[in-house]
């Protein structure tokens, strides 16, 4: 067998996980490296790290091995990673994980240090390899930034996507609007796409933050939720609202705001108040699978759903055409983002006031009436924004396979990464019998 190409573009909404999906594949890669490595160090009598961590870890001082593993980052990536840095100390003759890597020809720290807390912008490029047999796996592509994807799906599908490569659309399982947007808008791409009769990759479809989507899905916490996002409503209209969030760019620094009693709600302020309740109550609130940024998301998602309840349905259609654009432009909170100015807002220059009227223009159109809400609308807009499995059976249409993926904890992406493989090798293999054929041939017709 030959080397083996695999090429995948990754698609979707803003914060659907893309990055994090490739993040996770890079783990899994390193895991089996780091098994490989595991055995070498064995056959030199280095103790395996069972061994270790119940004969050398409790004697050592782990302060040590967390200053090497701060200096390391792709040791952050293995559990393993206070046992590789003892390695480091206790036996320097033996070479180090991340030489072993390189050596090895295994390349995956460009991805391994990606931040998911902030937006891809535009498009990135990465390349992994790791040894297959004698040969290597190469796996290459574009992980794009999800803010409007939708308006460049075109070129992609006409530029980037070769008929061999794998087109791989990520959803966000908890977020209707946002499946919705993305099923409806790559249907119509790829219908005229397919009618100037050019070949289509291979479209993989993955619906990630399945634990969030889990998580939702809970009938107790649906009804908590409700009642904590309709009494700080009730709040807002009553008394006024005072609601915190973090600053975009400084990450350990609180903003807080204050709203005076009103009946109409700027969309900016409804998913900014959504989070700060869910802050404030949920006791797991910022670790998975509540992380602080899927708090905003969530909220975002909550506050669209609301604001289209309360829509009459002669004009529903173009109302949510129009909130869907400025949905999906930038990551949530709008708040966080204050029409741009955020760096005179540092200094200081620029009073909140007049920073959160630009925040208002945008959003100036969608304003949510707290004299009509109930309990109940806040419940239905739950629901609502976690029934995303009927758009599964529409992803089937274009999709060979659907995948169910949580790309922080790892459930699904190995069979998602096993398949991608298994299709690539496969063909590769065909490829080198095909050729070892046509050789075969020539030379009998030699003799
Ligand atoms: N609970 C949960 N959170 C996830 C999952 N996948 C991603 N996230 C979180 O969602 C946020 C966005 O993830 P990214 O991987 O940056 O999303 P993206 O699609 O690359 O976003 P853009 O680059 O903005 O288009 C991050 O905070 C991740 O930690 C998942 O499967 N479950
Ligand atoms: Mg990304």
């Amino acid at each position: 067998m030959a080397n083996v190409r695999l090429e995948i573009i990754l698609l979707g909404d803003g914060m659907s996980g893309k990055t994090s999906i490739l993040i996770k594949i890079a783990e899994i890669v390193l895991e089996q490296a780091m098994e490989e490595y595991q055995a070498m160090l064995v056959r030199r009598e280095i103790p395996s790290h069972e061994e270790w961590l119940f004969r050398v870890k409790p004697t050592l001082d782990e302060r040590e091995l967390e200053k090497i593993i701060e200096r390391r980052p792709l040791l952050k990536h293995v559990p393993q990673a206070q046992y590789l840095a003892w390695l480091e100390l206790a036996e320097p003759q033996i070479i180090g994980f991340e030489d072993w890597l390189k050596r090895e020809g295994i390349l995956l720290e460009d991805i391994l240090t990606k931040d998911t807390s902030l937006a891809t912008l535009g498009l990135e490029t990465f390349e992994m390899r790791f040894p297959l047999g004698r040969h290597y796996l190469f796996v290459s592509g574009y992980d794009l930034g999800g803010q409007n994807v939708y308006d460049h799906l075109r070129n992609v599908l006409a530029g980037l996507a070769k008929p061999e490569s794998y087109l791989l659309i990520v959803f966000d399982s908890s977020r209707y609007i946002s499946c919705e947007n993305s099923v409806r808008q790559l249907e119509d791409s790829i219908k005229k796409f397919e009618q100037r009769g050019k070949a289509t990759p291979t479209i993989v479809s993955i619906m990630n933050k399945i634990d969030l989507h889990r998580y939702l899905d809970n009938a107790k916490r649906q009804e908590s939720i409700s009642h904590w996002v309709f009494e700080a409503l009730v709040k807002a209209r009553e008394e006024g609202y005072q609601y915190q969030f973090p600053h975009v760019i400084k990450k350990d620094e609180v903003i807080e705001l204050s709203i005076e009693p009103t009946t109409k709600l700027g969309f900016e302020h409804l998913e900014a108040i959504i989070y700060d309740t869910l802050r404030r109550n949920i006791h797991d609130f910022g670790k998975p699978p509540l992380t602080e940024l899927n708090a905003r998301s969530v909220a975002r998602e909550l506050a669209a759903r609301l604001l289209l309840l309360q829509q009459p349905e002669e004009n529903f259609e173009q109302f949510y055409e129009e909130l869907k654009k400025v949905i999906f432009e930038e990551r949530p909170l709008a708040v966080q983002f204050m029409g741009g100015f955020k760096l005179k807002a540092l200094r200081g220059e620029i009073p909140q006031d007049e920073l959160l009227s630009h925040v208002r223009k945008k959003f100036e159109r969608f304003v949510f009436d707290l004299e009509r809400v109930t309990k109940d609308d806040v419940h239905m807009a739950i629901k609502k924004s976690i029934r995303t499995e009927q758009l599964e059976r529409d992803l089937r249409l274009f999709s060979k396979r659907v995948f169910k993926t949580n790309a922080l904890g790892g459930e699904g992406i190995v069979d998602l990464f096993v398949y991608l493989a298994y299709q690539e090798t496969t063909k590769a293999e065909q490829k080198s019998i095909e050729r070892a054929d046509v050789r075969g041939k020539g030379s009998l017709k030699r003799l």
